[in-house]
């Protein structure tokens, strides 16, 4: 192969028309049609038994006008032809296909880059539904306005029709929606996240609910107006959430959680007031298998902000001899109470959107082998070869690189040449140490549960909950330092209750009693045993004082063995805060990291956590009358016991 010129690999200029599709047949049924095709009978009617989608469609099309409609089959021609036309368009930038075959590479417009939680809005009826940690605006109000926005919004555009299903195909526990948009992108991003088109299509008979989630880049064209690579409107972003009526309208973004509308909309937002009204829980959890040396397998889930390790952790590759890690989701989990009273995760996803930077074959090889293939990267850099590359993902970067925004960029630049939210999308099939419980439609049985953030100082390495309202209050109390997943400055330390701040579709007072409900309907031995766990506590220098990654494989051995120990084991010991691990009880062999290190790692500053309850406390106020009274019970203990 020779090599090609990074200029051969710079976005074509947007010469093609604003046509795309021809009027063709893909498969058994015509998929492309014009938008005055779709109000005639029998059109939609040979596509879906389900009439309310079919009038839902009618509607969308009749108020966003766009020039066609192009029903989504989820298959891999689709996915090709869609790309292709991408590529055609100056939107996706083919890579070489020897090094990284089928594979994309897209930039972002430079204003649209991340999440925007300044926009994102939960619209309950009543405000006080929507909580202190939501934006919220009267349904009413928002309906009108979006309206507006979405006006004759996809003029000169295609509208998607994409239907998917988060979760195993036919599991009790899986949702269908179906998301309406413009953006060629988040057909090519669902098709990889989530089980997209016939199969999930297949599954909504005439009466089965669906979700309807409508999202638009926010940027129609004039008659014969040329495209941009990446269309938005960030002026104009608005993701608003329905709860009672359980709807998703987007406007103005194409960027991950913003745009790829089954992920944090449904799967998070909408899903967890599913989940408090039908007695289940949806978190921001990955959940791994972990077997041991005695080949006993459980399962964990970990909660972890946006940008804390969730991914590096789902897959990591642990240093214990003899322990196997295997991955059944990296971001999301559905957790059910089973009828013997153990807690079951689904992992409603079936795909990783992933940050770039800092992952390697060093820091997380099984990552990088879910990318040789079949992905999407959006906002890395481009190599001359016509490859891929971030920061981290090797010590010097290659010569003559050219940036996310398009341009080239040496070490000298003074920027990154990665965007620092800079992601891949790759299928979950692709990993190679994916678990067969993948797909198991009953889910897996957890049996620890680890809540972290990015904490420099005052939380230990690990710390276990005494019961599941002291696990409960850990969760409610994570806080963590701001990442590029969103806005705001990076390094801040901000409350993430959960890591869900971003993503509870509800009053989060409620959502802790829920929490606390749930517990209360779990066999107390058979309940998961809840873990407070920090990778990123710093030493005086700034220097990270735990290895982490694949050495986070010792603290999970720690959690599951203190999880099911007696006291007399010595495997921890009491504390006001919580179970710590005993000096020596974490296996350190064959790391270099010292006894006194790892005391100061499991151990806590009296003082500082008096200042952490007290911030605890202030927080916790802002939730007025519906937070839950048993936190400040055991908040006056810990208090109490820090006394003593
Ligand atoms: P979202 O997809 O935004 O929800 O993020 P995530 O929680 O999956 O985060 P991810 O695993 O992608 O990690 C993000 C960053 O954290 C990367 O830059 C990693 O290098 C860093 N990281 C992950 N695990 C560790 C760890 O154990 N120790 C340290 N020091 N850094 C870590
Ligand atoms: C996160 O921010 O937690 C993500 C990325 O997982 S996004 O899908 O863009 O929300
Ligand atoms: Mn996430």
């Amino acid at each position: 192969m020779q090599p090609v010129s990074a200029s051969s690999y710079a976005p074509a200029p947007c010469a093609v028309p604003t046509q795309a599709h021809a009027q063709h047949e893909v498969g058994p049924m015509r998929k492309v049609f014009s938008k005055e095709d779709i109000p005639q009978e029998g059109v939609l009617e040979a596509w879906t038994v389900n009439s309310d989608l079919i009038s839902w469609v009618r509607e969308k099309v009749s108020l966003c006008t766009p020039d066609e409609v192009y029903l989504c089959d989820g298959s891999d021609e689709e996915y090709t032809e869609l790309c292709d036309l991408s590529v055609e368009k100056g939107s996706f930038i083919k890579l070489d296909e020897t090094l990284r075959p089928n594979s994309y590479l897209v930039r972002s417009d430079p204003d649209d880059v991340a999440r925007v939680e300044s926009k994102t809005f939960i619209c309950s009826e009543s405000k006080e539904d929507a909580g202190p940690t939501n934006n919220w605006k009267d349904p009413s109000v928002m309906k009108h306005e979006l309206q507006g926005k979405f006006s004759e919004c996809m003029k000169g555009r295609t509208m998607y029709v994409i239907p998917f299903c988060m979760g195993p195909i036919g599991s009790p526990m899986s949702k269908i929606g179906v998301e309406i948009s413009d953006s060629p992108y988040v057909v090519c991003n669902m098709k990889i996240m989530t089980r997209m088109g016939e199969q999930a299509l297949d599954k909504l008979t005439e009466a089965t609910p669906f979700i309807p989630c409508i999202h638009s880049v926010g940027q129609p064209l004039a008659h014969g107006e040329q495209d941009v690579p990446w269309p938005c409107n960030p002026d104009e972003t608005c993701i608003a959430h329905f709860p009672e009526t359980k709807e998703i309208w987007s406007f103005g973004s194409g960027y991950g959680g913003n745009a790829l509308l089954g992920k944090k909309c449904l799967a998070l937002r909408i899903a967890s007031v599913m989940a408090s009204e039908e007695g289940w829980l949806a978190e921001h959890m990955l959940i791994l298998k972990i077997t041991n040396s005695d080949s006993e397998v459980k399962f964990i889930t970990g909660a972890f902000p946006s940008a804390c390790g969730k991914t590096n952790l789902a897959m990591h590759t642990p240093t214990i001899p003899g322990c196997k890690v295997e991955c059944v989701g990296d971001d999301i989990a559905w957790l059910h109470p089973g009828d013997d009273g153990k807690l079951y995760a689904i992992n409603p996803e079936a795909g990783f959107f992933g940050v770039a930077p800092g992952t390697s074959m060093e820091s997380n090889p099984n990552a990088m082998k879910s990318l040789t293939e079949n992905c999407l990267f959006t906002n890395v850099a481009l190599t001359p070869a016509g490859d891929v590359w971030w920061e981290g993902m090797t010590d010097v970067p290659p010569d003559g690189l050219i940036d996310w925004r398009g341009n080239p960029w040496t070490p000298e630049s003074g920027t990154t040449a990665a965007h620092p939210n800079a992601r891949f999308t790759a299928p979950a099939s692709q990993c190679p140490v994916i678990a067969d419980e993948f797909d198991a439609p009953d889910g897996v049985p957890i049996s620890a549960i680890l809540f972290g953030g990015r904490r420099p100082g005052t939380i230990p390495l690990a710390c276990m909950a005494r019961s599941w309202e002291e696990g409960v209050l850990m969760g409610a109390s994570v806080s963590s330092q701001k990442t590029a997943a969103a806005e705001g400055t990076v390094g801040e330390i901000r409350h993430d209750p959960f890591a869900m701040k971003p993503f509870i579709g509800y009053n989060a007072g409620d959502y802790f009693r829920h929490w606390l409900e749930v517990g209360k309907g779990l066999d107390p031995e058979g309940a998961p045993k809840i873990f407070s766990v920090n990778w990123f506590r710093q030493d005086q220098e700034g220097n990270f004082m735990w290895p982490g990654f694949g050495d986070n494989s010792r603290v999970l051995e720690w959690a599951l063995k203190a999880a099911s120990a007696s006291e007399a084991e010595k495997l921890y010991v009491d504390s006001p805060i919580g179970l710590l691990p005993a000096p020596g009880s974490i296996d350190t062999r064959g790391i270099n990291i010292d006894a006194g290190t790892m005391e100061k790692l499991a151990s806590f500053d009296p003082t500082k956590w008096e200042a952490e309850i007290a911030g605890n406390r202030d927080y916790f106020e802002t939730f007025g009358k519906t937070l839950p009274p048993v936190f400040s019970k055991i908040l006056d203990a810990m208090e109490e016991d820090l006394q003593v």
